[in-house]
């Protein structure tokens, strides 16, 4: 018999006789009248059967009278609201942006007024090709946009975790996404860029090989959306009180330190889990462990923008850590899952165009086009121009607008004033000094349809980015050209692709060529501009030069069987827990195991459904006969052999050796022996490093 979850007492308001509930973050929701324990229609009317609908005698057919099936199946049958036509797949979480210094000198922006001073966010991540219902691990764009609800006006900071862009005009953003999209005679490949349109598209367009070189690497197979990082891509302007202003680009690092899985491991966690990465950010923040990100600030003025080496409205191109540090301004906490997925995560509409006063855009051709789109396809698919009168969306600051009606009007204006200017005292008036004002930019030039020649240098920041990887990183993006254009079917796109590589660095286009069995290389592709080769690597760009000093944060999957050494596992899970990090248990049986001191140790996971693909290092604690056993089992010797082969830590009890020499594991200082707290300590300390790279020439990833 099921029994009602007390805890879950509603807080609810009442407003303009609507009844309203409280979610955990303090917005009001609509809800229906949860005051009553009867089942009821839309329109209130109790329900006497709702298993059965209503027919002319049992066997009889059914009745167009029975209202509540109607109502029941039509509400159901419109459950569905387009998905978005990009980043359709996407997980949000609630948080706070905690301001650090203030930032007057730059900025009017309310939100950077006052130290300490918290501000509520929403954030949604996303994949960007895939559907709604795709896989968490494409090879793809991390979709990373932020709404800050500040005291002047929300704030939508709608970034990636990649700095730059595919493109430079808005007008080819159709065509990328086409590209990249299921081919439209075939419906096929779902969130995938292996196929020719996209690599057609692509190597007709120079502009994205920047862009290439980063969705290529490992940064667009992220492990978490908790240890990536988020860009604002285009140059914004700051405003101070006076509107001068000051160039910023905005960067969000994560506390916990960047991290990506191999492709290898991609593929199968697509299988073992599509929900990878928003059921990770769903523990991480049910267990409390908070992901961050602070917020950085590169800043600069027209005369560095002058002698840049590009042009700093290409969205193409960033400006290098090197040359302008980001400097932290801010701290973005995540600590509470929504109430609802569909009222908040499905209908957030985030907006390139919502800036508060104090911050401003440039004429980067990119943003100018964003600015037109995003209020479109809110539109689309929220149905409504009051798509602003949703929780998730509505100002969390005083606001008065004079719109009104519009279908499913909630927020209704009462009293007569409705325009402006009134001659009636109440009513909102315009503010010169506090409301939104624009930079005086002076614009002038004749109406063209023209790329701007400081525009043209498309390979010389792609080479940097691939000179500053370290080689194994060098060597996964080798790897994920080869695989991408192996899928490729018509061999003129691989060839003009090598043509674009040689550009780039003739190492990796003689790589990729031959792995592609291209023995003649062709021509390097015409460039506008002689690719450059002095620009310095920059340690930034790397993934590896950037991952955690700790195994915060991360995951160990323990594999156990009956018999295992119970103060093992207990001394284990204690250094775990003095990281900072989880662990999950895996048995040959979901029941758990029964221990060596005859305790029941329950398993959260069984071999079959908890792949080491799923964890950052194993722990194989189990006994002669579990080992003996288990090296039977295909699900358990991939197991072992997949962490092996992802260079992951692998700790083990001597027992276990049967088990290992079975998964082909080859001894390295990654494969670790477990028989004290000390080893425990050192297996962990060693986890730091989250992958022994040193392995990578023998396994091949
Ligand atoms: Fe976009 C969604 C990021 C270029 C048009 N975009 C969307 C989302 C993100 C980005 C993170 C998902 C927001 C959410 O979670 O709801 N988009 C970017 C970045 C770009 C970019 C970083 C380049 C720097 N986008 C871009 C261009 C256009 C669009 C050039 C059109 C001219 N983007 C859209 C859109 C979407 C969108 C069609 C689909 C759903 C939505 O807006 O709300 O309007």
């Amino acid at each position: 018999m099921p029994t009602k979850d007390k805890s879950k007492k509603q807080d609810t308001v009442t407003i303009h006789d609507q009844k309203l509930v409280r979610g955990n973050g303090g917005e009001l929701h609509q809800i229906a009248d949860e005051t009553t324990d009867v089942l009821t229609t839309a329109h209130g009317v109790p329900i006497s059967d709702d298993q059965n609908t209503l027919k002319s005698g049992a066997r009889g057919p059914t009745l167009i009278e029975d209202f509540h099936f109607r109502e029941k199946i039509f509400h159901f049958d419109h459950e569905r609201i387009p998905e978005r036509v990009v980043h359709a797949r996407g997980y949000g979480a609630h948080g706070y942006f905690e301001t650090y210094d203030a930032l007057a000198k730059y900025t009017r922006a309310d939100i950077f007024q006052r130290p300490g001073e918290k501000t509520p966010a929403f954030v949604r991540f996303s994949t960007v090709a895939g559907s709604k219902g795709s896989f968490d691990l494409a090879r793809d764009v991390r979709g990373f946009a932020v709404k800050l609800y500040t005291q002047e006006g929300n704030w939508d900071l709608v970034g990636n975790n990649i700095p730059v862009f595919f493109i430079q005009d808005a007008i080819k953003f159709p065509d990328v996404i086409h590209s990249v999209k299921p081919e439209p005679d075939r419906g096929f490949p779902q969130a995938q860029s292996a196929h020719d349109n996209f690599w057609d598209f692509i190597s007709l367009t120079p502009e994205s090989m920047h862009m290439v070189m980063w969705v290529m690497s490992d940064r667009a197979i992220p492990r978490s959306f908790r240890f990536m990082e988020g860009f604002g891509v285009h140059t914004f302007r700051l405003l101070d009180a006076d509107d001068n202003s000051t160039f910023v680009k905005f960067i969000w690092k994560p506390k916990l330190g960047l991290q990506s899985v191999v492709w290898n491991e991609a593929v199968k966690i697509n299988g073992a889990d599509p929900d990878f990465h928003r059921r990770d950010l769903w523990d991480a923040i049910q267990a409390g462990d908070f992901p961050e990100w602070e917020l950085c600030v590169q800043l600069f003025d027209q005369e560095f923008a002058d002698s840049f080496d590009f042009d700093i409205l290409d969205p193409t191109k960033l400006i290098p850590e090197d040359i302008i540090e980001p400097i932290p301004v801010g701290r973005l906490v995540l600590d509470r899952m929504p109430d609802n997925f569909f009222a908040e995560t499905e209908q957030v509409a985030f907006m390139t165009q919502n800036v508060p006063p104090g911050i401003d855009f440039s004429n980067d051709p990119l943003l100018q086009g964003r600015n037109f789109s995003y209020l479109d396809t809110q539109i689309k698919r929220l149905g409504s121009t009051n798509f602003t009168h949703l929780p998730i969306n509505a100002p969390k600051c005083p606001f008065h607008t004079l719109q009104q009606d519009g279908h499913m009007a909630m927020r209704n204006p009462v009293g007569r004033v409705n325009y402006q200017p009134n001659s009636w005292e109440d009513g909102p008036r315009q503010d010169p000094k506090k409301g939104f004002r624009s930079y005086a930019d002076e614009v002038e030039g004749p109406k063209v349809r023209l790329r701007a020649e400081s525009f043209a240098d498309h390979y010389s920041q792609a080479r940097q980015f691939f000179v500053s990887q370290t080689v194994h990183e060098q060597d996964h993006i080798a790897r994920a050209l080869t695989f991408e254009l192996s899928k490729v079917e018509t061999p003129v796109i691989r060839e003009r692709m090598i043509s674009h590589l040689l550009n780039i660095d003739e190492g990796l286009a003689e790589t990729v060529a031959d792995k592609l069995g291209i023995t003649q290389l062709p021509k390097p592709a015409d460039a506008a501009i002689t690719p450059r080769d002095d620009l310095p690597a920059s340690d930034a760009l790397s993934i590896i030069k950037n991952g955690p000093k700790s195994f915060k944060g991360r995951k160990v999957g323990v594999l156990l069987s009956d018999g295992c050494d119970a103060a093992l596992v207990k001394k284990l899970e204690a250094a775990i827990k003095k990281e900072g990090a989880m662990m999950e248990i895996i048995a040959p049986k979901i029941g758990g195991v029964t221990a060596d001191d005859g305790s029941l140790i329950p398993a959260k996971q069984m071999i079959d459904g908890g792949p080491s693909v799923l964890y950052d290092a194993v722990a194989i604690i189990i006994s002669p006969e579990g080992a003996e056993q288990l090296a039977k089992e295909a699900t358990a010797r991939d197991f072992v052999a997949d962490a092996f082969a992802h260079c992951k830590f692998i700790g083990h009890v001597d027992a276990a050796q049967p088990l290992l020499d079975k998964a082909g594991i080859e001894p390295d200082e990654g494969i670790m022996q477990m028989a004290s707290a000390a080893d425990m300590t050192a297996f962990i300390e060693a986890c730091r490093d989250l992958r022994l790279w040193a392995r990578e020439p023998k396994v091949k990833l």
